[in-house]
């Protein structure tokens, strides 16, 4: 199957980040199918705070085909994420600044809604940084609940 996934850094070397979670990416879930270009973006920040205040993104959206088990893709996803400085302290603000993000956004037309997953993720369709990325690989790609493809969920974005 194959898994889209999401990666977002914005501390430290940006650069050097997402090229070691694509390494261990590839290393313990499966190949690296297809890869987006890397996208410099502007931080989409909780309400009621300043998208100045946060450093510039680096993103980017690749697939990978595997025959892992999704909760499986998870915890490896997790696993690396600590592994490359993401701090996980409960205190930290929602959508804060992180080393290496690294989401779920899509399984085919496979769709989760449990406590520790939601597919595709639940803002997916929002979010020019993964819409953008995702266009250049898998424009067809259709969102199994709002029933559109990522190219429709594109040109509806402001
Ligand atoms: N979880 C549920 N569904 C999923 C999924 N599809 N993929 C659960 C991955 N995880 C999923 O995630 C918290 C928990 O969500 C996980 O333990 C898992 O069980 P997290 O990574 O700690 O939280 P987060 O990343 O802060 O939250 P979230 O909702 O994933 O935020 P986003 O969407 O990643 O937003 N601006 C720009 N320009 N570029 C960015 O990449 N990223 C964010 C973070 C904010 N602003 C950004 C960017
Ligand atoms: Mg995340």
């Amino acid at each position: 199957m194959e898994v889209v996934i999401a990666v977002g850094s914005n501390l430290g070397d940006r650069l050097s980040n997402i090229y070691e979670a694509k390494k261990r990416v590839e290393a313990r879930l499966g190949k690296i199918v297809a890869c987006s270009s890397i996208w410099q973006t502007e931080p989409v920040v909780a309400s009621g705070r300043d998208s100045n205040e946060e450093p510039v993104y680096l993103n980017l959206v690749m697939v990978v085909e595997t025959r892992m088990q999704i909760y499986r893709v998870l915890d490896l996803l997790l696993e690396i994420e600590i592994e490359l400085g993401r701090n996980r302290d409960k205190q930290i603000l929602k959508w804060a600044s992180r080393t290496i993000d690294l989401d779920i956004i899509a399984c085919g037309d496979l769709t989760i809604s449990s406590e520790r997953l939601t597919i595709p993720h639940l803002e997916m369709h929002k979010r020019l940084f993964v819409l953008g990325p995702m266009m250049e690989i898998r424009p067809m790609w259709r969102h199994p609940v709002l029933g559109k493809t990522v190219e429709e969920l594109r040109r509806s974005l402001p």
